[in-house]
Formats: C-alpha cells, sequence, structure tokens
C-alpha cells in the first residue's frame, strides 16, 4: 500500500472538538433545487417524513414499525419531484466518523398518495446500497466514511426503469460500531416522499415490508466490524433491484492518474504525492485547508493510503485520535485516525 508523507504545519491546523453527534437528512438535493428534509415533528411542511427523533438517535427497533421510517413516524406532507433516471443529493447534518456501516435507499410505491399511506404496508424494493467500500485500506473506508467526506451528502440515482408515480424514498444508515453485541446495530432511516416523472415502466408491486427487511441476526446486523478485522461484508436486507445502483458516490468516481510531488510552504498542510490516489489533481497541487480533530503536534505527519478504486484519499495522522481533512486540486481528502 503505498502512502504519502503530509507533513501539517501546527501555525496552520485547526484544531476542532471532536464532532459526536447523530444525524438527520436535513435537506434534499434535486436538479439544483432543494427541499427541506426530515424536521422531527417540527410543523414545516416537507416532504421528509417527521419522526420522534429529536435527538438524532437512532430508530428504537430493526423490526418493528419504528425501522420503517424512524420511531413513531408519519408522513411527510410534500413531495419531492424527480425525474427517473435522475440523481437526489441527501443532505444529513453533523454525522459521527466512530459510526460506520452500509449507506442504503429504497423506494415503495404509495398508490395515488403518500401524505396519507400507511407505513406499515409499504412495501420496499432496494435501489442501491453500498457497504465496506475499501475492505483493504487501513483504516478501512465504509460507506458512511464516503458520505461524511461528501460533505455529510449521500447521491442516489432513481433507476430509469421506475415507473412515474409516488413513491416514499427509504434512505438509511446502520451505524455498525456496537453490531458485534446483539441488537447492537443501530438503523437511523429518514423517508422522502417522491413524485417521479418519467416514462419508466416498473411500478415495483411487490417489495418487502420494512418491517422484514432485516432480522437481528443477519450477518450485516449482528457483526463485529473490528475483530477480526473483516474481509468482507455482506449488507444486510433484500438485493438491489436489477438496474439499482452500487452506491458509487461522484466524488468517488473520477479516473484514478498521475503521480508526482509538491509542496507549498503557505498552505496549511503541504504533502508530496507519490501514488495514483489524487484522481486528476495536478501533482503540484497544495493542501488549501487542514483541520484536526484533537490536538496535533507541530511535528505530527499524517500518511495518506491510497485508495484507487475510488481516487479518494484516506489520510491517518500519526497522532493517534487525530483525524485531519485537507484539499487539494478541488478534492477534498479526509483523514482518518491512525490504527
Ligand atoms: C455542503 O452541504 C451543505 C448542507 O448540508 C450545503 O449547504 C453546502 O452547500 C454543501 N457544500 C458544498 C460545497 O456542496
Ligand atoms: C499556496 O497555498 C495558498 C493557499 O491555498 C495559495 O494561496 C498560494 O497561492 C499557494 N502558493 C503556491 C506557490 O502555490
Ligand atoms: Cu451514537
Amino acid at each position: 500500500m503505498s502512502s504519502i508523507k503530509i507533513s501539517a504545519l501546527l501555525g496552520a491546523v485547526t484544531l476542532l472538538a471532536k464532532a459526536n453527534a447523530h444525524g438527520i437528512v436535513s435537506g434534499i438535493l434535486v436538479e439544483g433545487k432543494y427541499y427541506p428534509g426530515q424536521s422531527h415533528y417540527s410543523t414545516e411542511p416537507s416532504a421528509g417524513w417527521k419522526a420522534d427523533n429529536g435527538d438524532n438517535g437512532f430508530a428504537s427497533s430493526l423490526t418493528d414499525e419504528n425501522i420503517i421510517c424512524h420511531n413513531s413516524a408519519v408522513p411527510g406532507t410534500q413531495y419531492v419531484t424527480v425525474a427517473a433516471g435522475s440523481s437526489i443529493e441527501l443532505q444529513w447534518t453533523a454525522w459521527p466518523e466512530s459510526h460506520k456501516g452500509p449507506m442504503l435507499d429504497y423506494l415503495a410505491p404509495c398508490g395515488d398518495d403518500c401524505t396519507t399511506v400507511d407505513k406499515t404496508e409499504l412495501q420496499f424494493t432496494k435501489i442501491d446500497e453500498a457497504g465496506l467500500v475499501d475492505a483493504t485500506s487501513s483504516p478501512q473506508v465504509w460507506a458512511s466514511d464516503e458520505m461524511i467526506s461528501n460533505n455529510n451528502t449521500w447521491v442516489t440515482t432513481i433507476p430509469d426503469s421506475i415507473a412515474p408515480g409516488k413513491y416514499v424514498l427509504r434512505h438509511e444508515t446502520i451505524a455498525l460500531h456496537a453490531a458485534g453485541d446483539s441488537n447492537g446495530a443501530q438503523a437511523y432511516p429518514q423517508c422522502i416522499n417522491l413524485e417521479v416523472t418519467g416514462s419508466g415502466t416498473n411500478s415495483l408491486s411487490s417489495g418487502t415490508l420494512g418491517t422484514e427487511l432485516y432480522t437481528l441476526t443477519d450477518p450485516g446486523i449482528l457483526v463485529n466490524i473490528y475483530y477480526p478485522i473483516l474481509t468482507s461484508y455482506e449488507i444486510p436486507g433484500p438485493a438491489v433491484m436489477a438496474g439499482g445502483g452500487s452506491g458509487t458516490q461522484p466524488s468517488a468516481s473520477a479516473p484514478a492518474s498521475g503521480s508526482g510531488s509538491g509542496s507549498n510552504s503557505t498552505s496549511t498542510a503541504a504533502f508530496s504525492r507519490s501514488s495514483s490516489a489524487f484522481g486528476s489533481a495536478p501533482p503540484s497541487s497544495s493542501a488549501t485547508s487542514a483541520s484536526a480533530s484533537s490536538a496535533v503536534s507541530a511535528t505530527t505527519s499524517v500518511a495518506v493510503t491510497a485508495r484507487p478504486t475510488t481516487g479518494n484519499a484516506v489520510v491517518s495522522s500519526t497522532t493517534s485520535g487525530a483525524a485531519v481533512t485537507a484539499t487539494a486540486g478541488g478534492r477534498k481528502f479526509v483523514c482518518y485516525e491512525e490504527l
């Protein structure tokens, strides 16, 4: 595994308290149009379903009706309009890096009206999923890490085969840090009403009830993600539909190419490049910002571990507990704790 040294210059490194909040999908962006997302039980009209999750916490159960659209969820009152084949950006609020796990997206047809639909009758079809994105990097990269590194945003695409109509999009991450214990996985489902347009013909007439998506003993639900180190991860839930997505994020799809070295002593972090992990960023590009989530000393060096399969870089600091982010050549590099 190639490794790149970054010298983070203390004066320029911003020290931040470690973010530990959980999150919700607070906004949705489709073709440049913004829609408010989830808002707990606020009375603001939105396409996002309301739920009793004012603590931004996880659904109280993996198998009862609170798993469908989060705790005591009630339907959103509006719709996000999206053409089949188009992508939807789901903007999460703060998300803790420690809460690693898959990102999943499902659709369920509502019939005529999602705003009055009975959630216990919704039948969900998985339209995309991503789990352990890179098992060989150190630290490993989960889909939740990609969401964080993509400005806390997850992008999903409505398959172009989907027939026009009203659907509930069930977007979810499952945090696995405690999933080695029975019932320890934490699901954070978020539902959003969609009005799908286009000329697809698949109306998803059969799917899986929300309460039957997972069991407590699924290999992707009851799983210790730390030991022994996973070589693969079985994403829970039904199979992705034909024509569905693999969860590839736009920020991760740039071709990996280029090598070289460069430094910029006036920027907040300078680094040399020696691998193909930097996509199309020019060899001399320099980090333009860096931040650390815990104390980083003047001489801290952080290693960038290549992620050639995605073009993103994972950067780890030699200071235990530190996490650094850096931006270079328009690309954002997220730095994780040294293992
Ligand atoms: C990052 O996400 C926030 C919303 O969570 C949005 O307002 C902001 O424009 C996004 N930044 C970029 C660079 O996309
Ligand atoms: C170094 O980085 C800073 C901050 O991004 C930038 O303003 C400056 O132009 C860079 N200098 C060189 C020589 O690249
Ligand atoms: Cu938590």
